[in-house]
């Protein structure tokens, strides 16, 4: 189990899977280009020990590939991560001891993950108020060519329901206006900004920076706003996240965070964020948000400050989007069984487009679909629904736009309707709201209008085993690929 941002970066290099860079590399742009060639070359992490102007080491491409989430998450596939949640989402009544038993351990799983305050906590071994506040110290990157200033792009923001108390935990990017100052980028539909919306005035907020990777990862994870993100932190690391008092807060910080932001956000106080090189691939236009104002930094000795560059995909952020697609899966499953799987393809920026696959069981069921998804959570801002049947493996894109082909007819399968979409989207008429679109490329039943559906083209089994069996008689050599299976 990793601890804390140190405990990663040592697996990171044990593993071959960081890079260390004694160059001084400036944090405006430079680090950019060197991240974005190395994220899409498969790269590894890299920890920038000399960022210029700044006193602290700069770590990047952390969650950069696969493999690096995978060790994050201590599994060997995404997909195990579900499984784990999968668990507690299908717990069924026990029937036997056994079962009765296993099902005790899975509660005390869930025991488990409630955040443990402590009374001490290393993110504080230094603590700066009031003007000693100093963001300058840290190498925060500007991004992108465009970008007017430094943005803060990792942390973990915490705020807490005025009204309920119930805590929340974000990523929303934080553009730097002097050195105690910030934005905070509380999209519309984000719970950060509704907890902000609630306060009458003032709303105290705690960033930390520099986490395990999976607290890390859980601010970004779009759950429920009543769920608190540090209880599925502490869930899927099997092991509660600690927290501390912050210093001049009443809000709880993560004690083994490299650096901590504590302050307030007034609530009429907004200010021109913007512009800034987003994950859409293009620069989302100036926008009032809200302002942040520092109290307090407080950090561990010799503190790390974690970055990460989103922009055209891929980008590092396209693992943090396929973490909670995998995650997520059986959360969506739990309200639309039928689902089999779905795909949230990287170059789509994550909401421009979803794959389904379902078991289809009636007529209008892969519209039934489309509508389920455009109404649950954050993918009720995907643009294009694609549904196709379940033996379809969405993640093989091919076979998607073969089906997306042969099975369609756009007079009768697609589906134009109106909703929410991205605050970042900027192809709408108008933001915030626009089009849907729904292709539903199953293989049509006869009430949906369909003539006699043809069968789908396939070998048997008996020939592909004999070829199988068959195929060093053939003389292809070392062409071995091309047998089936
Ligand atoms: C690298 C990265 C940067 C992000 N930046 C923002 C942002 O600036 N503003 C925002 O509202 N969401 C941003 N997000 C998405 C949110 O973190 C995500 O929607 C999260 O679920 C929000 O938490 P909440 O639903 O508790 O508010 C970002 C995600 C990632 C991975
Ligand atoms: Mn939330």
């Amino acid at each position: 189990m990793l601890n804390d941002l140190r405990d990663w970066i040592a697996l990171l290099e044990r593993e071959g899977e960081l890079v260390r860079v004694a160059a001084v590399v400036d944090p405006d742009l430079e680090v950019t280009e060197i991240v974005d060639r190395t994220v899409k070359a498969g790269g590894p992490a890299l920890l920038f020990e000399h960022p210029r102007g700044a006193q602290h080491p700069l770590l990047i491409n952390q969650f950069g590939s696969e493999r690096r989430m995978c060790l994050a998450f201590g599994v060997e596939r995404l997909d195990d991560i579900a499984r784990k949640v999968a668990d507690v989402l299908e717990m069924q009544p026990p029937a036997g001891l056994v079962e009765k038993l296993r099902g005790l351990q899975r509660l005390k799983s869930v025991a488990d993950s409630v955040p443990r305050t402590v009374r001490k906590g290393a993110c504080q071994e230094i603590v700066l108020r009031g003007d000693d506040v100093d963001l300058g110290l840290l190498p925060i990157q500007r991004c992108w060519p465009g970008d007017p200033a430094p943005f803060i792009t990792l942390p973990a923001v915490i705020t807490r329901d005025p009204h309920d108390g119930t805590r929340n935990v974000g990523m929303y990017r934080m553009q730097v206006v002097d050195r105690c100052t910030t934005f905070m980028h509380w999209q519309i539909h984000k719970d950060g900004r509704a907890d902000w919306l609630a306060s009458d005035g003032r709303i105290p907020v705690a960033v930390a920076l520099g986490l395990d990777p999976v607290t890390a990862y859980s601010a970004s994870a779009p759950l429920p706003k009543h769920i608190d993100e540090l209880m599925m932190a502490g869930f899927l690391r099997g092991e509660p996240v600690e927290l501390v008092q912050g210093v001049s807060v009443e809000i709880e910080v993560p004690a083994t965070a490299e650096i901590v932001l504590e302050g307030f956000v007034d609530k009429d106080e907004l200010g021109e964020e913007g512009p800034f090189g987003d994950h859409t691939g293009y620069y989302t236009a100036a926008e009032p948000f809200p302002v942040f104002h520092v109290t307090a930094m407080t950090m561990r000795k010799d503190a790390i400050y974690p970055s990460i560059v989103v922009g055209k995909p891929p980008q590092e952020d396209a693992w943090l989007g396929k973490a909670t697609e995998r995650i997520f899966l059986p959360a969506v499953r739990a309200t639309v069984p039928e689902i089999v799987d779905y795909d949230l393809p990287v170059a789509g920026a994550f909401h421009n487009c979803c794959i389904v696959s379902i078991r289809k069981a009636y007529p209008g069921h892969a519209h039934k679909v489309m509508h389920a998804l455009w109404g649950l959570g954050m993918l009720s801002l995907t643009k294009c629904v694609i549904v196709v049947d379940g033996h379809v493996d969405v993640h093989d894109y091919q076979q998607v736009l073969f089906y997306a082909g042969a099975n369609v007819d756009p007079a009768r399968d697609v589906v134009l309707a109106r909703g929410p979409l991205d605050h970042l989207d900027h192809a709408p008429e108008r933001q915030f709201i626009g089009g849907k679109l729904g292709i539903d490329a199953t293989a049509k039943l006869p009430e949906e209008g369909a003539r006699a559906w043809p069968a789908e083209i396939d070998m048997t089994a008996e020939v592909k085993e004999l070829v199988d069996r068959r195929w060093a008689d053939y003389g292809f050599g070392t062409h071995t690929s091309a047998r089936s299976g």
